[in-house]
């Protein structure tokens, strides 16, 4: 029997790039920029401004042929704010971009439970410490199965999910592995709830990308952020591309990887070179 290092790669690569990473006036530009470099779509950032675009997006897909992978969520409030206005505003933006996703054929929408509150601590308070009803961490999980299984059901309304993200420890308290995503998706047990892997945080809190994917990915992970170790490019630092990619051929992954890193040099030239660089890996 052939192991599954040893087989033929049949996983063909469905690249995106985040939407700072293109360049353009308006979106058809953009997707064009994008196309010309190697990619196959695009992954919108999630603005409040961009739910009044839809139409115009539409457009861009159908004029370039470019898709729209995800929405990276960057909407008011914050979701796990002590603060009920704040979270009410969080969930509003969110419910939005997730229509809006549905409209445009994508996946879904991107959000990192934590990041907001952990990052921006003169704006938003952390939930309490009950203890010993309920510790911090025990306390935000709960809110969070319970914001996460209200926004499933919209998601699924939308034919689309939310993909929640793990970041590294530095960004956010918990939720910093494949495992907490797991976890959340198994407490709300909707199709609507999944999750996203992001190469760059699994780089600092995974033992390896490849054994994350190999053991999470079929079950859970409906989305990826590629950047090298560095967040640089990849090709950059020391990640190991092939081994993850054949990771995921193994499982027969299907989704899209959005390209969410900085450049080296001039800046269309390394997006183009690594798009080309990741399919010879593929
Ligand atoms: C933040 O580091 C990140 O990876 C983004 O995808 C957050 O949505
Ligand atoms: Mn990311």
């Amino acid at each position: 029997m052939t192991a599954w290092h040893d087989r033929e790669m049949t996983m063909e690569l469905k690249l995106s790039a985040r939407e700072y990473l293109s360049r353009g006036d308006g979106y058809e530009e953009k997707m064009e920029y994008l196309m010309a470099a190697g990619y196959d779509a695009i992954e919108l950032t999630g603005r409040p401004d961009i739910l009044e675009m839809v139409d115009e997006i539409a457009e861009a897909m159908r004029n370039t042929g470019c898709a729209v992978s995800t929405i990276c969520s960057g909407g008011r409030g914050a979701l796990m704010a002590a603060e009920r206005d704040q979270r009410e505003l969080a969930v509003e933006d969110l419910r939005n971009f997730l229509t809006a996703a549905g409209q445009l054929g994508a996946t879904g929408v991107i959000y990192a439970p934590l990041i907001a509150v952990k990052m921006n601590p003169d704006q938003y308070t952390r939930l309490p410490d009950l203890s010993p009803w309920k510790g911090q961490e025990e306390l935000e999980m709960d809110l969070l199965v319970e914001l996460a299984t209200e926004l499933a059901e919209h998601a699924e309304s939308q034919g689309v999910c939310v993909l929640w993200e793990p970041l590294n420890r530095y960004e956010q308290w918990w939720f910093n592995r494949l495992e907490n995503g797991a976890e959340l998706c198994d407490r709300v047990g909707r199709d609507g709830c999944r999750i996203m892997a992001d190469f760059f945080h699994m780089s600092i809190e995974e033992d390896t990308i490849a054994g994350a994917l190999e053991r999470y990915a079929a079950d859970y992970v409906r989305h990826i952020h590629l950047a090298d170790s560095n967040r640089f490019t990849p090709g950059h630092g020391h990640t190991d591309f092939a081994a993850a990619f054949r990771a995921l051929d193994g499982i027969g992954w299907e989704g899209y990887m959005a390209l969410e890193c900085r450049t080296r040099g001039e800046a269309a030239e390394d997006i183009a070179r690594t798009a080309r660089l990741l399919r010879s890996q593929a």
